[in-house]
């Protein structure tokens, strides 16, 4: 069974910085949308563009052939689920659902647990490009579930994003989610950690970055983020207080698990200092303010 624009109708809860752009892709590609968002004026953009405004995540997930989630976290996605007026009530035998939340593992497999027994088709799907990747349609999806699954939800998967990978079964794209997003944020809180040591020998932060870019330490991560931590500007693409979620979601799984992971544990308290002591919400190269007070 294939997901083609004509035919289905595609539910989507959560309209985050992430969702939003998500949701108008599918517009855009012809689907027929139905949201749900717990601040309902975050949907007028996709309302104003063709989809239809939801009274709870039960009417979405009644109406839809292929579900599709993107809260911020466990608590949020939890409260969805099976909240009042929650998802799960309102979800039809033979329909697809793939969360694109980062959460936990252990998360992810009670969902699918869930679904099995209401006979729906389940995947953990988080995503990685930011913001920017989501208004392109060029994010990466980390798949855990049932490969036929995949195969399947392909043409919408592909409307969001130009790649993902299959990983194994359910918990598996979580799993790789946070352990990818620990080396991020440890690559920008080392590059912040020695941006602090260059200015404060009084040297300008550009000359490390310059050097950096003809090295063996050059990344994606040092062409995306370098800027922001020079010029001291923190617009949220991935905002800090995710980071900081999904480094106590990868700390939480390696207790679980009896593995060690010393420098994610001191990465962070450094995010949370700067969580702490923020005001507004920023993206994760803040992380830079630790050091730039
Ligand atoms: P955002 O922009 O912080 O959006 C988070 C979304 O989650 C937004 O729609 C929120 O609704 C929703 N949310 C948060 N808490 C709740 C509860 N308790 N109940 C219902 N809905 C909730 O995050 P992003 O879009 O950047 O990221 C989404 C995911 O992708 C996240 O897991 C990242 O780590 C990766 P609101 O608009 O605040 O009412």
């Amino acid at each position: 069974m294939e997901f083609a624009a004509a035919t289905q109708k595609i539910g989507l809860i959560g309209l985050g910085l992430m969702g939003r752009p998500m949701g108008m892709n599918l517009i855009k590609a012809g689907y027929s949308l139905t949201v749900w968002n717990r601040t309902a004026s975050r949907a007028d953009e996709l309302v104003a563009a063709g989809a239809k405004l939801a009274k709870s995540p039960q009417e979405v997930a009644a109406v839809s052939s292929f579900l599709l989630t993107m809260v911020s976290d466990p608590p949020a996605l939890e409260e969805i689920l099976w909240g009042p007026s929650g998802a799960m009530q309102g979800l039809q035998r033979g329909i697809t659902y793939i969360d694109s939340s980062t959460i936990s593992p252990a998360l992810a497999r009670k969902i699918a647990a869930a679904c099995a027994e209401r006979g729906v088709r389940f995947l953990d799907a988080p995503v990685t490009g930011g913001d920017w990747g989501a208004k392109k349609g060029e994010l990466i999806f980390m798949v855990g579930g049932d490969a036929a699954t995949l195969k399947a939800a392909e043409p919408v998967l592909s409307v969001m994003g130009k790649k993902w990978f299959h990983l194994g079964p359910h918990g598996a794209g979580q799993t790789i989610k946070l352990a990818m997003n620990l080396i991020l944020a440890l690559q920008v809180d080392a590059l912040a950690e020695a941006l602090g040591l260059v200015t404060g020998a009084g040297l300008q932060g550009e000359k490390l970055v310059e050097v950096l870019e003809s090295s063996m330490a050059r990344s994606g991560v040092l062409d995306v983020k370098a800027p922001n931590l020079l010029k001291g500007e923190y617009l949220p693409s991935f905002p800090l207080r995710l980071m900081h979620k999904d480094l106590g979601l990868a700390l939480d799984l390696a207790n679980q698990l009896g593995v060690a992971l010393p420098a994610t544990a001191a990465a962070r308290e450094t995010y949370n200092y700067v969580k702490g002591a923020s005001k507004e919400d920023l993206d994760y190269s803040a992380v830079m303010k630790f050091w730039k007070r």
